[in-house]
């Protein structure tokens, strides 16, 4: 899926803003028909939760309006036009004026609406977006609602961060010429020096599709004709973790002289494989270090912001970071876009969260009913599953930054069900994209002896917390449980294994001289025994910590004002812990960095 963008045959116009919002009991049936009466106004994008002080607001339950006039440029008579929605959270349906023009369903994901035959250039019309924060068993992620006692409905889910929801991403209005560019896919490789860009491009309408490869001076390096092809580039400089170079491939659609469409795409030359014990990245092993992270900040909650964009990544080059994982939902675009220019890695993960009664079920991990069956993760939770794994790798295929697709985070891969739940879905996201390795996030329970899915896989990623929920305050017989935990994957998969999660709740400002559960000292020392089993294993390829930044919870006994796993606060001030990973990643202080250890 392309997005929008202006070039010499397409215009944009950014619809973010404040736009008129209210709940749905507080307006009356077929509020789209008019002007929203509402003293309240949301700002686009952020999610709507934390704006105001209203709990009833904050604590709704199903839909909510957005609304706003949009005047469509005078210029656009000749063209489609459409509104590009880059998240609705978690479903939506677009009004334009009286009509339904459009609906989407997926929170995470971007959709567009084709407005041509209902608005006029140069004409205005009103805007209505109806979206949705309910998340069921046909929902990914998955949840439940129930009346509670005191009559209301009540929205349970299976994930610890906050339910945030609404329009946290930029809404567009946009331009497409009627013969056009529907979409690129590019892969790439090399032969030795030589760069391969192979391109497919679909369109629509007549017209000859025509390419060109510029580098970063815009020089042009190589062109092709056709709807797919390969260019090949002498002396490519090679898209490098941590060293981003990026190519501009522009694909024209000419009718004789005329250009009736053109797109430019951003290209990454490199390539990424396993083999063996080994995850490659341009041939050369490569060590992840870094976090799972969240779209997540006071007051927008999970909008996005540039200027928290920037900063995050600022504070990933201090600490030494050279990858995140987009846990536990694709992010931004902007986020991917930003990670290619900055040779950041990443591993893409689905919203597909929570698939797993066994965490419900508590530290025993016993469910209370089985995982995969129809009341909770069934046929349409799957049918819901296959349909996000479509829409983020049709989104995020040709972002180089992107090496690896997660398809779950946690879900009960020990139970039964599980592999003939995600078979199809891996078989589907294989097929949609060939290139990329595959991997799920391991919950504790899911071990070596009983998970039943890994041989689905590429890559071991295991979410471990001894000595936090396994033996708090006991490191060292976390240190045990942590070796032969990671020394029996290696056993049994003689695949990549890495750290996805690993992490202790801390209260910055809270001390100890013992190996106190919440107190800065004991991150810093759970984190020190973790690296001290990773370093023991060659086939261990990467350490993502729990978390980059404290984020919102829902309420919950076990979690005070938020996660406080992260190495940041939620307002992006370092605990101890980000200052040790800053000297384990960057080497500083004679300490040993991962990369070093292991030849990359
Ligand atoms: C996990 C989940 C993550 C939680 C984390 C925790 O295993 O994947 O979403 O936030 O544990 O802190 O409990």
């Amino acid at each position: 899926m392309l997005k929008p963008q202006a070039t010499p045959t397409r215009e944009l116009v950014n619809l973010d803003g404040t736009w008129r919002f209210a709940i749905d009991s507080r307006v009356g049936a077929a509020p789209w028909s008019g002007t929203l009466d509402t003293p309240l106004e949301a700002a686009v994008p952020a999610s709507y939760n934390d704006l105001f002080v209203d709990p009833a607001v904050r604590d709704h339950v199903g839909w909510v309006y957005y609304q706003r006039t949009v005047r469509v440029p005078r210029g656009w008579g000749e063209d489609r036009v459409l509104l590009r929605f880059d998240a609705a959270t978690h479903a939506a349906r677009v009004y334009v004026d009286d009509t339904l023009a459009g609906e989407h369903v997926g929170g995470y994901t971007p959709f567009d609406v084709d407005v041509t035959d209902l608005v006029a250039a140069g004409g205005q019309f009103r805007l209505t977006v109806a979206v949705s924060n309910e998340l069921t068993n046909v929902t990914i992620p998955p949840g439940k609602i129930e009346v509670a006692a005191d009559g209301n409905r009540k929205q349970t889910y299976f994930h610890d961060f906050y339910n945030y929801a609404g329009l946290a991403r930029s809404v567009w209005l946009y331009s497409v010429p009627r013969e056009r560019v529907t979409d690129i896919t590019v892969t790439t490789g090399f032969e030795w020096s030589t760069g391969l860009v192979d391109y497919r491009i679909e369109t629509e309408g007549a017209g000859d599709v025509r390419v060109r490869l510029a580098d970063a001076d815009g020089a042009l390096v190589a062109e092709g004709t056709g709807a797919a092809g390969r260019l090949t580039v002498e002396d490519v400089v090679p898209w490098q973790p941590g060293n981003a170079y990026l190519y501009d491939l522009t694909v024209e659609l000419h009718d004789g002289g005329r250009v009736l469409d053109s797109y430019t795409l951003p290209v990454g030359v490199r390539t990424v494989e396993v083999h063996g014990h080994q995850f490659l990245i341009n041939g050369e092993p490569f060590y992840f270090t870094g976090f799972g992270k969240h779209e997540d900040a006071a007051v927008r909650g999970k909008g996005h912001d540039d200027a928290l964009l920037v900063h995050d990544f600022q504070l990933m080059e201090w600490s030494g970071a050279n990858s995140f994982r987009t846990s536990h939902y694709p992010y931004a675009e902007e986020v991917l876009e930003f990670a290619d220019r900055h040779g950041i890695v990443v591993i893409d993960e689905t919203a597909a969260v929570g698939l797993n009664m066994g965490v419900v079920g508590g530290m025993s991990g016993t469910p209370p009913f089985p995982t995969f069956s129809e009341q909770y993760a069934g046929e349409a939770t799957q049918a819901a599953h296959a349909q996000h794994i479509r829409e983020l790798i049709g989104r995020d295929k040709n972002h180089p930054s992107v090496v690896m697709w997660c398809l779950a985070n946690e879900p009960a891969s020990n139970e039964e069900g599980a592999l003939e739940y995600f078979q199809p879905l891996v078989e589907l996201a294989r097929e949609l994209d060939p290139t990329r390795p595959l991997t799920y996030a391991l919950v504790m329970f899911a071990t070596f002896q009983n998970d039943r899915i890994i041989d689905l896989f590429d890559v071991v990623s295991m979410n471990r917390y001894y000595g936090w929920y396994v033996g708090p305050g006991d490191l060292a017989t976390a240190e045990q449980y942590l070796h032969g935990d990671i020394q029996g994957w290696i056993t049994r998969t003689g695949k990549p294994v890495m750290m996805t999660e690993y992490g202790a709740d801390t209260q910055p400002g809270l001390h100890s001289v013992w190996d106190q559960v919440w107190t800065e000292e004991y991150q810093v020392a759970f984190y020190e025994m973790c690296h001290r089993v990773f370093d023991r294993f060659p086939e261990f390829v990467g350490e993502q910590v729990w978390n980059f930044a404290d984020f919102a919870t829902s309420n919950g006994i076990h979690r005070v004002g938020g996660n406080k796993k992260g190495v940041f606060t939620r307002d992006r001030q370092p605990k101890a812990a980000a200052w040790a990973l800053r000297r384990r990643w960057r080497g500083l202080d004679g300490a040993k960095p991962a990369p070093a250890t292991h030849e990359n």
